[in-house]
């Protein structure tokens, strides 16, 4: 039985990454933090339900944590999708941002190389890497990358680390670049969540207007089931490296929006105010990725924009009163 460890197992990413494992026959070790408050609820019916699932306490800024979780476990594959993964936060807290993201991942690696260097170690890069206005679109792994937030910038050192620990130490250290990718258990004030659930909750007469941010922003926007395809994907290969993953479309988030108040019989106008509140001191204009690393593996993307935007809307429908 392969063992595999995931970082963020209570993220959207992290659930449905450790679904897909364990249908594969994996043992899975989830780390998730201690909190005041419940916040496994994408994970509770692995919990409760398959012995080949645990879950242990755990952050990614505490090396004695991570650091004596891989070297008890010493897995076969350690999949680091722990992030404080929020763009706009990270201009609030950049200090915790730098060392969640990047020191964090650091504490991984080193913990692999010293403890346990058969295990593979996949990091989840990110398209927020790029970002800047000008350079010819699609982006893939040769695009330059001058990332626009504390986020962007934690994100590369992590990529860069990944890469020194693979070229220095010679470890199975690969990274996937993805690009923005959707499901109903996207956490709801990342955008088309916050526009989906609102779409569902003004239908039905439990909220009246929709205060959003930049609209001209472009994002690919992909299928997270279908995405952790490609990271498991990724960790099979034979050699560790740099592969995208995105739809190779983009949409502004006007179109998003307009999609989502269309579907239910609305018209997006009589209902979206915009507040500067929302707008980020930087902005990554434009987001299209080149997934051709990624299709040589045998990864394509098979949900199409309307049908994702359609999906989480139908799911917020269902769900109104979660909370
Ligand atoms: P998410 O839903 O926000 O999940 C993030 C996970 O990281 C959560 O389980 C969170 O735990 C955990 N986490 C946060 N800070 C941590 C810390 N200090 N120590 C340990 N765990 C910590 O994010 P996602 O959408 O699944 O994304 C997964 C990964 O892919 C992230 O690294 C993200 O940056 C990256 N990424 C995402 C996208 C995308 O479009 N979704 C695109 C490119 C890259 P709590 O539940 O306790 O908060
Ligand atoms: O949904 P978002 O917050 O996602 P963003 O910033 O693109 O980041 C996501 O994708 C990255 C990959 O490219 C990941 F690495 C990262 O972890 C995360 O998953 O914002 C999307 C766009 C932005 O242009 C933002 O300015 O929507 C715009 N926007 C407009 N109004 C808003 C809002 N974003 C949020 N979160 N909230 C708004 O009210």
């Amino acid at each position: 039985m392969k063992t595999a460890i995931i970082s963020g197992v209570t993220g959207q990413d992290g659930s449905y990454l450790a679904e897909l494992l364990l249908s594969k026959g994996y043992e899975v070790h989830g780390i998730m933090r201690r909190l005041s408050s419940f916040a496994s609820g994408r994970i509770d019916h692995l919990v409760n339900s398959n012995p080949n699932f645990h879950t242990y306490y755990g952050d990614l800024c505490d090396g004695t944590s991570i650091t004596g979780i891989i070297s008890d476990i010493q897995p076969d594959e350690f999949y680091n999708l722990g992030a404080m993964s929020h763009v706009k936060v990270s201009f609030e807290i950049p200090q915790y941002t730098l060392e969640a993201n990047a020191v964090g991942v650091l504490i991984v690696l080193e913990a692999i190389r010293k403890f346990s260097p058969h295990t593979k170690f996949y990091q989840a890069s990110s398209s927020e890497m790029f970002g800047v206005p000008g350079v010819p679109a699609p982006y893939n792994e040769n695009t330059p990358m001058i990332p626009q937030s504390p986020y962007g910038v934690a994100k590369l050192a992590a990529y860069h680390l990944t890469r020194q620990y693979r070229e220095g130490y010679g470890l199975f250290a690969t990274t996937g670049i993805l690009f923005n990718h959707e499901s109903p258990r996207r956490g709801g004030t990342f955008v088309t969540k916050k526009i989906s659930q609102a779409v569902a909750r003004i239908k039905n007469g439990m909220q009246d207007s929709l205060v959003l941010g930049n609209l001209d922003a472009k994002r690919d926007w992909g299928w997270s089931p279908e995405f952790v395809e490609a990271i498991y994907l990724i960790m099979q290969q034979e050699k560790p490296g740099v592969f995208v993953v995105a739809t190779g479309e983009t949409h502004t988030i006007r179109e998003f929006v307009e999609e989502a108040f269309s579907y239910v019989g609305l018209d997006s106008k009589d209902y979206v105010r915009i507040d500067d509140k929302y707008k980020r001191p930087n902005e990554v204009p434009l987001l299209i990725g080149d997934a051709s690393s990624s299709k040589k593996i045998g990864w394509e993307p098979k949900m199409k924009f309307h049908e994702i935007v359609h999906a989480m809307i139908d799911y917020d429908m269902e769900h109104l009163n979660d909370k």
